[in-house]
């Protein structure tokens, strides 16, 4: 079968993992895979390459991922596809727990809504259409047949991920992931997170599992991904990488004694980590750690129910300053109970605490999380969640003592000050720096020199290597 995959542009540029994972599986099969990365390749003519790929490789089927926010885009690649070409139409990703039959009355284009882990489920469908059997026996998907919507049982998760063929990005069109050394070459050591974070979607899509590769399978991973696309530097992309201390301890040393000589980022939580592992991850390449804290703010921080306190907060910050590794935070504005000066107040602890970086973001409250839960009861809803943002100067929702206008002046003031300028893909470049000095003018006037460095820098990223490789820094072959 020819299996085409289409990512839909999104707000956010990165890889799709799942698309490798689920092209390995299929070309084991002999199978034959190509996907269109329209998420990262947004500036080429899609619909010229679109209709250009159908008639061409002539696909029998034609996935897609859909995330909440590639909602729309997705149905409308969907459609154009059904219109230029006649294949099957399956439906992957986060958005179809929240959606499952509804995809179906809502888009006839689509055959099938495939809910859950894909691997073993492309698979089958393949055999199914390629031999034309029922699909009644293919778990976790949703189907019409004879004009009725059909669902078939839930498809467990994979028991043992190390059975999974190591990803295929070659499948995705990838050159290179070190584009002046800035892209990582993103690796997915376990899959799921244990934890019940009020706002986090890893629970719908784990039911709070944890399962783990082996270290070996991700040296064997990374020497291939050093010799096909001249990697320096790896992402851990695991929701979870540091549950068990044990593992990721091995894997440093691993690292080291396979002299591998990468450097490599990750995001740990901070009440999992020892002395000695922190001590090992320098020793094996890496140079910075990515946090989740959200809010500095007690009580809000204890709402979220993380499972850790703030004080393991900073003392995970001690540590990975002591071995000298980077450490970026990640804070959200808008948490239940968070005011304007709840997130200013949090804004200026994060600073004595001394996080490298920090990263701050609007909350996005998405169906099946405890937030959306609470934002419907509290707040009041201003933007249809499939249309929201995290990074632009845009608020999907309001409370009584959180207003939209308070929200969008907390973001824009820490955005300007930790010069992490918002870049609204849909506006033009020129659009986008004219909102930034006016922000700067409004919020950061003192340190207008080195905004006016930092800038034209960027612009002349974007001027001499193109809008893709300036922003996802992915280099691919054609
Ligand atoms: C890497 C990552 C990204 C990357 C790549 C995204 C991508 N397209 O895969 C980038 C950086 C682009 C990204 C961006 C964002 N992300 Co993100 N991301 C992740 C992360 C950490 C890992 C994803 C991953 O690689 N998983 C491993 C692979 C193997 O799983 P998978 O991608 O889900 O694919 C499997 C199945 O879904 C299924 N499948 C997927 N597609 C298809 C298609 C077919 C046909 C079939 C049969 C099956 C199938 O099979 C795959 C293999 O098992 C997840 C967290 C998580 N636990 O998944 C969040 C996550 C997916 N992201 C999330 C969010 C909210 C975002 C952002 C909105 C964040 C932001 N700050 O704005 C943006 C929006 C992206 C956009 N398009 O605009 C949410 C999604 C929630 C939702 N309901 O949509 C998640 C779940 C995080 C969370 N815990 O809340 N993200
Ligand atoms: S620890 Fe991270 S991945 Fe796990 S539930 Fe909390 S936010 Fe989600």
């Amino acid at each position: 079968m020819k299996v085409l995959f289409i990512d839909p542009p999104g707000r956010v540029k990165g890889i799709n993992l799942g698309f490798a994972f689920l092209a390995a599986v299929l070309k084991k099969e002999n199978h034959e895979v190509k996907v269109l990365d329209f998420n990262n390749r947004y500036q080429i003519n899609q619909e010229l390459i679109l209709k250009k790929t159908l008639a061409e490789f002539k696909p029998d089927i034609v996935g897609f991922t859909m995330l909440s926010l590639s909602y729309y885009a997705c149905m409308k690649l969907i459609d154009k596809v059904k219109r230029y070409h006649k294949c099957k139409v399956i439906v992957g990703g986060a958005q179809t727990f929240i959606e499952q039959e509804q995809l179906l009355k809502d888009n006839r284009n689509i055959d099938v809504v495939a809910i859950g882990e894909g691997e073993e489920t492309i698979l089958e469908l393949a055999r199914a259409f390629e031999h034309k059997m029922a699909l009644n026996d293919v778990k976790g998907i949703i189907f019409r047949s004879s004009g009725r919507i059909v669902r078939t049982e839930k498809r467990p998760l994979i028991k043992d991920i190390n059975s999974l063929p190591l990803p295929d990005y070659e499948a995705l069109g990838i050159k290179h992931f070190n584009f002046e050394g800035k892209h990582a070459y993103p690796i997915l050591t376990s899959r799921g997170c244990p934890y019940n974070c009020n706002f986090c979607y890893s629970q719908v899509l784990s039911n709070r599992s944890w399962r783990a590769r082996t270290p070996e399978s991700l040296i064997t991973e990374l020497k291939l991904a050093v010799k096909k696309f001249d990697c320096e530097l790896f992402s851990i992309v695991d929701d979870n990488f540091t549950l068990d201390i044990a593992r990721a301890e091995k894997f440093c040393n691993l690292l080291i004694k396979e002299k591998l000589n990468l450097n490599w980022v990750c995001m740990a939580r901070a009440d999992k980590l020892t002395e000695s592992l922190v001590q090992k991850m320098k020793l094996s390449g890496c140079e910075r750690v990515q946090i989740g804290v959200e809010s500095l703010v007690p009580e809000i921080f204890n709402d979220i129910d993380k499972g850790e306190s703030l004080e393991d907060i900073k003392n995970a910050v001690k540590l990975f300053k002591k071995y000298k590794i980077k450490i970026y935070s990640f804070f959200i504005i808008g948490l239940p109970k968070d005011t304007f000066k709840g997130v200013m107040d949090s804004y200026r602890f994060s600073k004595e605490i001394g996080f490298d970086f920090n990263s701050w973001q609007n909350l996005m409250p998405l169906p099946r999380t405890r937030v959306f839960d609470w934002v419907k009861k509290h707040g009041k809803i201003l933007k249809d969640y499939k249309n929201q943002s995290s990074q632009l100067f845009e608020v999907g929702f309001e409370t009584p003592e959180f207003t939209k206008e308070e929200r969008e002046k907390a973001f824009n003031i820490i955005a300007i000050k930790e010069k992490a300028y918002p870049f609204d893909p849909r506006k033009s470049t020129f659009q986008n720096g004219l909102i930034t000095l006016k922000l700067i003018l409004q919020y950061d006037m003192f340190h207008l020199p080195a905004h006016t460095y930092k800038l034209t820098r960027k612009a002349f990223n974007i001027a001499f290597k193109g809008k893709t490789q300036a922003l996802s820094g992915i280099e691919f072959v054609d």
